[in-house]
């Protein structure tokens, strides 16, 4: 059986972890050939996530690398690159995202040529107070600057949910802290001529607190867009 790395990046999540790690559709994942490894990458949480994840039998990484969820995921990745496993989803773990839909993303990552699918919230279904105006207006805009910058499609630049072969990660080069990370991703597979194709999902109310400061965030993003049209890739 081939292996599939779930992916979940934590900070204070403790009132959501337990019911998405509930939701994944573990006899649909192994019908589809595939035997899942969860793993929780946790930013230094206070509210028992980690102890939660435990509990569940998930494999934990506690990143060491300093704050920020580009951090723990590049932490994740190096993990995830010391297994044999082939696929990587990677899904936040606020609610907001439906494990139930890893089906699509599987199914999509098929054809040999497709590295990466990304989960669009835009051409998918956005739930009643799943996103502010702020962050839906930010989002719209950040993805309209890659997409004038990198001259290639993408609906939705700062969605959550991704799917990764093993080669995509292992050719994308980042060096993000933050929550910059996933645009980053993105620079990244443009660059890399890592062939990424977009799925429709749905978008649902967070349970439980935002660690995402808006326009700090969004400045961080648009930032990390400029400087790696110019420069490739991260020196560090
Ligand atoms: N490992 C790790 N995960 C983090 C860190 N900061 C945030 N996360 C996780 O990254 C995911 C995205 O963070 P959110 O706060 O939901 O940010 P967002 O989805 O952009 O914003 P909302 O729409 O308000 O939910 C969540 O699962 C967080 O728990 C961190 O420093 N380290
Ligand atoms: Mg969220």
């Amino acid at each position: 059986m081939r292996g599939l790395t779930l992916l979940l990046p934590t900070l204070d999540e403790a009132e959501s972890l337990a019911s998405v790690i509930g939701r994944i559709p573990r006899d649909t994942i192994e019908s589809a050939g595939y035997r899942l490894r969860v793993v929780v990458v946790d930013g230094g949480s206070t509210d028992g996530t980690k102890q939660i994840a435990q509990s569940l039998d998930c494999e934990t990484i506690q990143q060491a690398g300093g704050r920020g969820k580009g951090n723990g995921l590049r932490e994740a990745f190096q993990h995830f690159m010391q297994t044999e496993d082939e696929l990587l989803v990677l899904m936040d773990a606020d609610g907001t995202y439906r494990p139930e839909e890893i089906a699509g993303f599987l199914e999509h990552l098929r054809p040999p040529d497709v590295e990466i699918v990304i989960g669009s919230r835009m051409k998918g279904v956005i739930g009643p107070g799943a996103m502010t105006r702020r962050n839906y207006v930010g989002n719209q805009i950040l993805t309209w600057l890659a997409v004038v910058l990198y001259s290639r499609y993408v609906s939705d630049l700062c969605t959550g949910y991704w799917a990764f072969k093993r080669s995509a990660i292992e050719k994308m080069r980042l060096n993000s802290t933050g929550f910059e990370i996933e645009a980053e991703m993105y620079t990244s597979a443009v660059h890399e001529k890592i062939n990424m194709t977009e799925i429709p999902i749905h978008y649902d109310p967070r349970i439980g607190q935002s660690k995402l400061g808006s326009i700090r965030d969004g400045i961080r993003i648009a930032m990390k867009l400029l400087k790696r049209r110019f420069i490739r890739q991260p020196r560090s």
